[in-house]
């Protein structure tokens, strides 16, 4: 089981998953989400349509169009209101349910934004602290992934990641 740092857009890479920190509407938005239909093209938004949105800390799955990955998982992580409405909770099911929903359909490779820390304003380094101890702890129990790329986007998670890895 191998876990990466890479910098950069997340819509370049071709793992068999790319994740999307989107909104429970599922109908797009800016940041990572509207990079990532912008790059998937407009079918990727049809198909969102058919799915009734996704409650925050929940997952869901579709093709990915034009993009260079074979799906998007799709999760909502939970906007930070100062760290007393389960945020903690709400952040680290994000990962879990994305990488069940992965290894469900037999997926070997993933990739996670840095989920919440940038319109929902969640503090990166819990954030991090978060994800890699969720995706460590979810990754013993999975049989077809073999591989998990943290896609940071900007330098302070660049750091952060480096540095708690
Ligand atoms: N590739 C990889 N990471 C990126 C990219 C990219 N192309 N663009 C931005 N990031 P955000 P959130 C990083 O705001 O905080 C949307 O409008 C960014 O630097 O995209 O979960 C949705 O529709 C940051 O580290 O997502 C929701 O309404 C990380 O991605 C809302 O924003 C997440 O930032 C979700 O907010």
């Amino acid at each position: 089981m191998k876990i990466k740092i890479f910098k950069g857009d997340i819509t370049k890479l071709k793992t068999d998953a790319i994740v999307n920190a989107a909104n429970r509407s599922l109908l797009g938005g800016g940041g990572v989400d509207g990079a990532i239909h912008r790059a998937a093209g407009p079918e990727l938004l049809k198909e969102c349509r058919t799915l009734n949105g996704c409650s925050t800390g929940e997952a869901k799955i579709t093709k990915a169009y034009n993009l260079a990955c074979k799906h998007v998982i799709h999760t909502v992580g939970p906007v930070w209101s100062g760290g007393n409405y389960d945020e903690d909770q709400l952040l680290k099911s994000c990962y879990k349910e994305s990488i069940k929903l992965a290894e469900k359909y037999k997926l070997q490779s993933i990739a996670f934004p840095n989920i919440s820390t940038g319109v929902y304003r969640y503090p990166k380094e819990e954030a991090a602290e978060i994800a890699i101890k969720t995706v460590r702890k979810q990754l013993a129990k999975c049989k077809h992934l073999k591989e998990l790329v943290f896609c940071v986007f900007d330098d302070e998670n660049f750091k952060l990641y480096n540095e708690l890895l």
